[in-house]
């Protein structure tokens, strides 16, 4: 059994932490998604900005706070609320812990935007070498780091204590999932803060005059497809463990969503180099082994999909649907707590198709370092994800600040949704197309080689930025939502959904929550995909290595 009512509602100390990281992501919100929309509208050409600011000026304000900012405070925030909700209010130390987190991730933050908003760190959010920011943007992007883990280890240590207080049981399923999620995210930010630390920051700050790019890029994907899994994970909490409550039915397997969320522990770090199959400098059976190692990570996915299906028709069944698709009429449409997250399963399908070509290597040949992989990456984590973060933000901020979801704000979350569904539709559908014709992503108009292949483009642009002007639509209804339902809602009580397993279904196996078994295969798997490769990078860097060793100058 689970042991998953441990509070029906979370601590009100607890609650203040996690609005603090939900107020920080939410501003992130309403500037990025600013500077998404002048985006937009400076690609389709018919737009210049103002007052000097620069095209990759605005892009690095854009990934940078969407991409990195609402994403990691949000996450935080939830996981928080989340454990406090399953395993227990956090004890004082916990949450003293949490606050130090959250602020030192704070004042990371604003030192790192303070940067590229003085135009010193335009170097879009991978910051890929050879482009440069001033050293407070990596002081800054280390801070964030830092503080999320020191907000990571709180998370762990009440995860820790419940079982210290909970001998032989399996711990609630919401608070091992997000347990996972941070051990995940521990063990990949450790490729970009050897990146940051050891070779980008004294670089910055002159006291080195060059640095290995091939190295760099290397540390910095070890960490960047983890961190993919680390924005979806959330959502993955959300449709396993909460949605099955939200429509009434039950969690089909406790023990397949355990199983998935340690196969994405395992998987989705060994395997950086797809991110890297066009650049020269690595063997390619290393870039094969990783590219076998990614199909690996696609199977949590797979067997996600399958556990939703069978909690959808299992519940339909029980209310009478019949055929195949009985059980979709049975869903609560009109219950946005539900049908926001939903349209992000849906968006998921063809987002994971995406995903699964960009892996394979020679259909990467074609749509690497074109607006294509934006377009991926708009519907997976701008759609899946986000949409399922709204869907949660919905019931979980009224429930944090003592207020209810009115009729009004559902309807409204309701058709911010569809807003958004049809937004992304444009957005994300006409930047595929245009990566199919060869359209370059991080790059400005102006920056396009071919006038005649850029009028190609230019019909998909439009589409693009019309897409982009509804979404910002969108973004404006969320904010009004998360205001209303922060500050101004009737006061009342907003349940906080926990689902529970189907009756008769097996005992969660323990095996599942051995961390020494875990954490040891996790660190064979890195060990056997990165330390031959990396060697090899640096010990032979290739002709002439001066095309991979910057010199700056
Ligand atoms: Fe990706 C590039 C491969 C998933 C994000 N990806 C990116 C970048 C980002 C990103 C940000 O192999 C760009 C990085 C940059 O700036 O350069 N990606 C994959 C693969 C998957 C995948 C194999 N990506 C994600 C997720 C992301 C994300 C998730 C964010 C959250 N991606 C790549 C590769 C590249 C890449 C290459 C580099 C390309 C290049 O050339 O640079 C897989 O994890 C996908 C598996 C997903 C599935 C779908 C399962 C479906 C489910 C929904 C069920 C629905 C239900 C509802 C039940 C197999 C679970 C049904 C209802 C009905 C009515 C039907």
């Amino acid at each position: 059994m689970l042991n998953t009512n441990k509070n029906e509602k979370v601590d009100s100390r607890d609650a203040k932490l996690a609005m603090a990281f939900f107020y920080v992501a939410f501003t992130a919100l309403a500037l990025g998604g600013l500077a998404g929309l002048l985006q937009t509208l400076v690609r389709s050409g018919k737009v210049e900005l103002p007052w000097g600011i620069d095209y990759y000026q605005v892009l690095t304000v854009h990934g940078v706070l969407l991409g990195l900012v609402l994403t990691t405070f949000f996450i935080m925030g939830f996981q928080y609320a989340a454990i406090s909700r399953t395993a227990g209010t956090f004890t004082n130390g916990a949450r003293k812990t949490g606050w130090i987190g959250f602020w030192l991730m704070t004042v990371g933050t604003a030192m790192a935007a303070t940067m590229v908003l003085l135009k010193e760190a335009s170097v879009l959010y991978t910051f890929y070498a050879p482009l440069q920011a001033h050293p407070i943007f990596y002081i800054g992007l280390t801070l964030v780091i830092v503080g999320s883990w020191v907000a990571g280890g709180a998370m762990i240590a009440t995860y820790a204590r419940w079982r210290r207080n909970n001998p032989g049981q399996s711990s609630p399923l919401l608070t091992f999932m997000a347990v996972v999620n941070t051990v995940l995210w521990i063990v990949a930010t450790l490729g970009v803060a050897a990146t940051v630390l050891i070779q980008i920051l004294p670089w910055s700050l002159g006291l080195v005059d060059r640095i290995d790019i091939l190295v760099s890029r290397t540390l910095f994907w070890y960490f960047g497809h983890p961190l993919v899994y680390f924005w979806l994970l959330p959502a993955y909490m959300c449709w396993y463990a909460i949605i099955p409550k939200i429509i009434g039915g039950k969690i089909f397997s406790d023990s397949l969503a355990r199983l998935s969320f340690i196969l994405f522990l395992l998987f989705s770090i060994p395997v950086g180099f797809h991110h890297q199959l066009v650049e020269p400098g690595i063997d390619p059976a290393w870039k094969y082994i990783q590219v076998v190692l990614t199909f690996m990570v696609i199977i949590p996915s797979l067997m996600t999909a399958f556990s939703l299906f069978a909690t959808f028709e299992t519940y339909g069944r029980s209310k009478g649907a019949t055929g195949l698709f009985g059980w979709f009429r049975k869903l609560p449409w009109g219950d946005a707590r539900f049908s926001v997250p939903f349209i992000g399963m849906v968006a998921f399908i063809p987002a994971g198709t995406g995903g699964i070509i960009n892996a394979s290597n020679q259909m990467d040949q074609v749509v690497h370092n074109t607006i294509w992989v934006t377009g991926h990456f708009h519907l997976t984590v701008a759609t899946s994800v986000v949409l399922t973060f709204f869907g949660v933000s919905y019931w979980l901020i009224p429930h944090l600040t003592g207020r209810v979801l009115t009729k009004a704000m559902n309807k409204l979350a309701i058709v911010q949704a569809m807003v958004w569904t049809i937004g992304m539709s444009f957005m994300s559908g006409s930047m595929h197309f245009q990566g199919l014709l060869g359209a370059p992503r991080r790059s400005s108009f102006s920056d396009y080689g071919g006038a005649q292949q850029a009028a190609d483009w230019i019909p998909y642009q439009i589409a693009q930025a019309v897409g982009g002007s509804i979404l910002f639509i969108g973004i404006i209804l969320v904010l009004i939502i998360v205001i209303n339902l922060a500050f101004f809602a009737p006061k009342g009580e907003q349940d906080f959904p926990v689902g529970e397993v189907a009756e008769g279904t097996e005992k969660t196996p323990l095996v599942l929550e051995n961390w020494k078994l875990w954490l040891g295969v996790t660190a064979f798997l890195i060990l056997f995909a990165y330390t031959i490769p990396f060697i090899d990078i640096i010990q032979n860097a290739p002709p002439g290595s001066k095309g991979f060793q910057l010199w700056a100058k």
